[in-house]
């Protein structure tokens, strides 16, 4: 594998779950495959767990890890070419890139939807920069469109807790004060509806995301409906996708709030979410602390999934 940015890369799903179910049985398998091959991981975006899983990934394949937070300590970045640099930004992306190149043997990067311009964004701009001018293979760590380490994580968390071979999961939009990509959500459709799970996707109209992710997914806008007899729902918030709404906020209508009350509705559904969250807001605290929350397991694969990618990675090199 030369590069991962989205669920095509692993080939054969059920053989890469297969893999990482494997790996955590023996996360320390292959502390011999990373010897004297470096990870440099670039945030252009904060990050708790991408950042700690994604360490903790390479350190068991023997790996040494470099990390650099873009916005703390390095030149700020100008990412436009043909621009007059006069402003504050002293160094390009198209220098920084292959200079980083030099120092390590694999790149990770986040750097998330800027809002600024949707083509701009859904051409992953920044990420395809990487995987061209920096000659080594690169994996996102949640970039403008896609995240596709997390929606990994979240493929195996629901492959250990489903009790039926295609269950019903549900992807739920839910209120935040702040505008928030589409990243988490396009990835978890794309993944879901490779795993051909029953994928229903519940938001208020004019939340509509790209059906490029979405596929076949049914879209419902009565989200207690929605609900009804799922396995599995996925809250999560995000910003207008469709023009001319793009990046913006269109509801914080709390209604949308996964509660007890909602849950009721499901088949015993477990409650997800990638984190961060905000209580309250999302889902409620009784929801998030109860038995059938896997925020916690959900967050532990994330280490798994990372472990996964950077294994086939460093295998081609
Ligand atoms: C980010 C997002 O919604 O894409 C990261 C989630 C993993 N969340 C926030 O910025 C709160
Ligand atoms: N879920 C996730 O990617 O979390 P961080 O933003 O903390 O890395």
């Amino acid at each position: 594998m030369k590069k991962f940015t989205c669920v095509a890369d692993l080939g054969d799903l059920r053989a890469a779950v297969a893999e990482a179910l494997e790996i955590k049985r023996d996360r320390f398998a292959h502390t011999e495959l990373g010897r004297n091959r470096t990870l440099l991981m670039l945030f252009f975006n904060s990050s708790l767990r991408t950042r700690l899983s994604t360490q903790k990934a390479a350190m068991n394949l023997g790996m040494n890890v470099m990390v650099l937070d873009v916005n703390q300590g390095a030149w700020k970045l100008e990412t436009e070419r043909g621009v007059v640099m006069d402003g504050d930004r002293p160094e390009h992306l198209l220098e920084a890139i292959p200079v980083m190149g030099c120092y390590c043997d694999v790149i990770g990067v986040r750097s998330f939807a800027r809002f600024e311009s949707k083509q701009e964004d859904y051409e992953e701009r920044i990420l395809e920069q990487f995987i061209r001018y920096s000659g080594r293979p690169v994996f996102s760590m949640e970039a403008a469109t896609g995240h596709p380490l997390q929606s990994f994580a979240d493929l195996i968390t629901i492959e250990e807790h489903k009790r039926t071979e295609r269950p019903k999961v549900v992807l739920t939009w839910a209120p935040h004060p702040k505008a928030l990509p589409q990243a988490v959500p396009n990835s978890f459709a794309e993944w879901m509806n490779a795993a051909g799970y029953d994928l229903v996707v519940t938001h208020p109209e004019g939340y509509e995301l790209d059906p490029r992710f979405t596929g076949g997914a049914r879209i419902e806008y009565d989200q207690r409906r929605a609900f009804e007899g799922a396995d599995f729902v996925y809250a999560k918030n995000w910003a207008a996708y469709r023009d001319p709404n793009y990046g913006r906020i269109l509801s914080q209508d709390r209604s949308w709030t996964v509660d007890a009350a909602k849950m009721a509705l499901t088949n015993d559904a477990w409650f997800m979410h990638c984190l961060p969250v905000r209580r309250n807001m999302i889902v409620t605290d009784e929801v998030i602390e109860g038995p059938r929350s896997l925020v916690i397991p959900e967050a532990a694969n994330r280490e798994i999934s990372a472990q996964t990618v950077l294994k086939r990675l460093l295998e081609s090199l």
